[in-house]
């Protein structure tokens, strides 16, 4: 972001930024994988807001704290995991490429039985057992698949 932006968009862009800051402290730290995973699940609709907005991705959709940091919740560590595995096997795949590894895997790290990518779709936590989408495990599979599955949160460029 940035770059590519013409001078009136940043500017406005700039004061929007300016504005929320002032209007929501905890709105300050906006690490880099929080907003690459923001665009990545189609979570952001084109403002920018998104990715200012903690109701849209809080940190402990992969963070145990609200702030961040360690520890990670099992989605988390299922992210450090995909990491790990693929450092060992050679690999230098950067965070969009594990997401979707991650994702396209078909793994369940709440283990609430509702798919992490499938949660991603239906907009509740991976990461949390309390949080799983509404409606039959089946039913909602069906409709994911529907319109795309997993591959829907492959990097964008592939
Ligand atoms: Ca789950």
């Amino acid at each position: 972001m940035g770059v590519g932006l013409k001078l009136t968009e940043k500017h406005v862009l700039g004061g929007l930024i300016a504005l929320l800051v002032l209007a929501a402290p905890a709105a300050l730290a906006l690490p880099k994988y929080r907003l690459q995973a923001i665009n990545q699940f189609h979570l952001d609709d084109g403002s920018g807001l998104a990715a200012l907005d903690r109701r849209v991705m809080s940190c402990s959709y992969c963070h145990v704290k609200e702030s961040g940091g360690a520890p990670w919740n099992p989605f988390g560590e299922a992210i450090q995991a995909t990491f790990k595995a693929n450092a060992e096997a050679g690999g230098k795949a950067k965070f969009p490429e594990i997401l979707f590894t991650l994702l396209e895997s078909g793994g369940d790290a709440d283990g609430d039985t509702y798919p992490d990518a499938l949660e991603v779709w239906a907009k509740t936590l991976p990461g949390d057992a309390a949080s799983k989408p509404d409606g039959v495990l089946e039913t909602v599979q069906a409709e994911f698949e529907a319109v795309g599955g997993a591959e829907q949160f492959m990097p964008r460029g592939k």
